[in-house]
């Protein structure tokens, strides 16, 4: 008993180091959008950076919500990747 309880908190350790450490969330601010679809291709934009595992777009905030591996991508390369999609986007101020 008292080993599997070792194993398992080492199992819950070891996951947490990794799965927490790299996962990263951030708000892009895209002024540009202008319609109701605009998120659409935006989103689209994101998810195919590798590393993105989440993006969820509002166009009534103009804003992206990212979430991210640390160790695969960065803000940097999510934000040339609105840009190329043809929507300026930068870092929100509230993190
Ligand atoms: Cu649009």
């Amino acid at each position: 008993m008292k080993a599997l309880t070792a194993l398992l908190g080492l199992a819950l350790l070891s996951n947490a180091g990794g799965a927490l450490a790299a996962t990263r969330t951030v708000t892009l601010t895209v002024p540009t959008m202008d319609c109701a679809t605009c998120p659409v291709t935006i989103r689209v934009a994101l998810l195919k950076v590798p590393g993105v595992s989440q993006a969820k777009v509002s166009y009534e905030r103009r804003e992206a919500r990212v979430v991210f591996d640390d160790a695969k991508t960065d803000v940097a390369a999510l934000t040339r990747a609105t840009d190329s999609a043809g929507y300026p986007s930068f870092l929100a101020d509230k993190q």
